[in-house]
């Protein structure tokens, strides 16, 4: 089978003439095909079924060890300059790339089927969404894309004879770390990734196109490609109010996004749109609008329970795909957090045996994850679908801060606002490879996925301020707010909801806040802690905004500022002004 779109048609013919595959399969995205290729997984052993009883349409798959997370230090962004990237990304000159991408894509698919995978992020009906393919010889990441996206013949319905498609194509190689490379050519909507199986490296749609090549897209065309969740909450008189909130990878944003409020709020309700990306542009009533380009979660597995995110856990209790997970005796998957004692035996995600007494390591991989379908979300925003997307009151900003920051404070305008984004700040992770636990700028929550430099993308933000005057309100939060033995002092998840409702009363102009240099603090008794064991002493210390911190903050500040040169825009500097004065004002009084 070919398409009817002759410039796809021409391009999987070039990409087929370079990689030589066995056989070519068209995918249409259909029931029997996902389960075909899940059958050849597991005849050939790459996926083993869990128990169908207790987890229905369930599968479990280990990756190589060497190819288990994203790889910021093989990721480039190939624009024709290199200023056009920006310090914030590693960058190469797009024919010289593309010629060592070349050589490795030559002959790679030997032996091998090419799947060619038309794709489209975002609701079918809606003229926000854009199609893309990914050509892959990988049947995981076609069964995964198959969750993640709305796939197939609807993609290909939806694209017509139009050109406007993202081209990605990708091959596992040899799954050696020293030959992978993940390029995208935003001034082409290109994207090539060599040499990875895993997430976000090799399951294109999401961070490559959704937010890199977007992101680039969305600067050209006038809108915003953010790394987002996107959260409905229902007040017991039955209106619903939109958030859009940025944090760094695994900082909870999936817990957040499909939150559980607390008993004292009886008759609130919780709508998940999405758990990590969001495209947002301005309709003609002047509000900002979100779509959820996404339709599935790749949900970080440890840590997930039906304590911590009971939702997240019933989405993936069927017809989901976990990786790296660990596999108990009876063929059921496990990771630290999910049960409050581990199994007395299992298999780890390396594939060897497991027993907490003889453990020197995790049973499951810390990023180990589930592909769940969105729409299996028992809070899934019966909006998750609508070709219009949904009005965000605030935006909110986070990171996981032990000191500096507080529980949550909100900007003095949009321009503060986007500084406060762009200085937003977060101790590394397991979701990259690299050293865990130090602090790290990541402006926007975007440091690994902008698609070019970060001036002009901070140019970009102040400049859609500037298009209406019903912006979104925007926020700051941190929830991991640390007391000096290092125990956090908030207790987060469902509760974080007492600080949702704080920020859509700012919102709404129903309650008072406290400026500080930094921004303004919720004023005493504005939160509300009933049914909470939080004392005034502890909230203080929660919203407390400590200039000695601020003032070694701010250093940090400038430095990641002067990075940028001439792209910097000055109402970023006049910013950084501002809060150095105001924090001086306050340290000589
Ligand atoms: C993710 C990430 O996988 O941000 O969502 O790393
Ligand atoms: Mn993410």
């Amino acid at each position: 089978m070919t398409s009817t779109n002759q410039a796809v048609n021409k391009w999987v013919d070039e990409v087929a003439a370079l990689t030589t595959p066995d056989s070519i399969h068209w995918c249409d995205g259909s029931q029997g095909e996902y389960d075909a290729l899940v059958k050849l997984m597991v005849d050939d052993g790459t996926m083993v079924p869990l128990d169908q009883e207790k987890w229905p349409g369930c599968y479990y798959s280990r990756s190589a060890q060497n190819d288990v997370a994203r790889v910021e230090h093989c990721t480039f962004i190939c624009s024709e300059t290199k200023e056009a990237a920006g310090p914030n990304n590693n960058w190469e000159a797009p024919a010289v790339m593309k010629d060592k991408l070349n050589g490795l894509f030559t002959g790679c698919m030997k032996g091998r089927t090419m799947y060619v995978i038309p794709y489209c992020m975002g609701p079918i009906g809606s003229p926000y969404s854009k199609v893309g393919f990914e050509i892959t010889d990988s049947p995981y990441v076609t069964a995964n894309m198959r969750i993640m996206t709305r796939m197939g013949d609807q993609a290909l319905e939806k694209l017509g004879d139009s050109t406007d498609f993202v081209r990605g194509l990708h091959s596992t190689g040899e799954l050696d770390p020293d030959r992978r490379f993940i390029c995208h050519f935003p001034e082409t909507r290109e994207i090539m990734s060599f040499g990875s199986g895993y997430g976000g490296n090799a399951l294109l749609g999401k961070k490559c196109h959704a937010l890199r090549i977007a992101s680039a897209q969305a600067k050209d065309e006038g809108w915003m490609a953010e790394h987002m969740l996107i959260l409905g909450l229902e007040s017991p008189e039955g209106e619903t109010r939109y958030v859009a909130a940025a944090f760094p990878s695994a900082c909870g944003k999936t817990n957040l996004a499909m939150l559980i409020p607390p008993e004292t709020y009886k008759g609130w309700k919780a709508w998940c749109v999405g758990d990590d990306i969001a495209w947002m542009r301005y309709a003609d009533d002047g509000k900002l609008y979100a779509i959820n380009p996404e339709a599935g979660f790749f949900g970080v597995a440890p840590g997930t329970s039906d304590k911590t995110n009971k939702n997240a856990l019933d989405s993936a209790r069927s017809n989901s795909i976990f990786t790296n997970v660990a596999l108990t005796p009876d063929m059921q998957p496990w990771w630290e957090g999910l049960t409050k004692d581990p199994p007395a035996e299992c298999t780890d995600w390396k594939g060897n045996p497991w027993t907490p007494e003889t453990a020197d390591g995790p049973a499951a991989h810390p990023n180990s994850r589930f592909t769940a379908p969105a729409k299996q979300c028992p809070v899934a925003s019966p909006m998750m679908d609508d070709p219009r997307g949904v009005p965000i009151d605030a935006i909110i900003f986070g990171g996981r801060r032990a000191k500096t920051a507080p529980l949550v404070f909100e900007a003095y305008d949009w321009e503060h606002g986007v500084y406060v984004g762009a200085m937003a700040a977060s101790e590394t992770t397991a979701a990259a490879t690299g050293a865990v636990g130090l602090v790290r700028r990541d402006p926007m929550a975007m440091k690994p996925f902008c698609g070019y430099d970060f001036g002009d993308y901070f140019a970009h933000w102040l400049k859609m301020g500037k298009k209406s005057d019903q912006a979104p309100k925007i926020f700051h939060v941190n929830w991991f707010r640390q007391d000096d033995e290092g125990k956090f002092i908030w207790p987060g998840f469902g509760e974080n909801m007492r600080v949702l409702e704080w920020i859509l009363k700012r919102c709404a102009g129903d309650t008072d806040a406290i400026d500080t240099p930094i921004g303004s603090v919720p004023s005493p008794g504005a939160i509300n802690l009933d049914g909470i064991d939080i004392d005034a002493i502890t909230l203080e210390r929660l919203l407390g905004v400590d200039p000695e911190a601020w003032q070694s903050e701010l250093e940090g500040q400038e430095e990641f500022l002067k990075q940028f040169g001439e792209t910097m825009p000055k109402e970023m500097w006049d910013q950084f002004h501002k809060l150095q004065e105001r924090l001086s004002a306050v340290s000589t009084s």
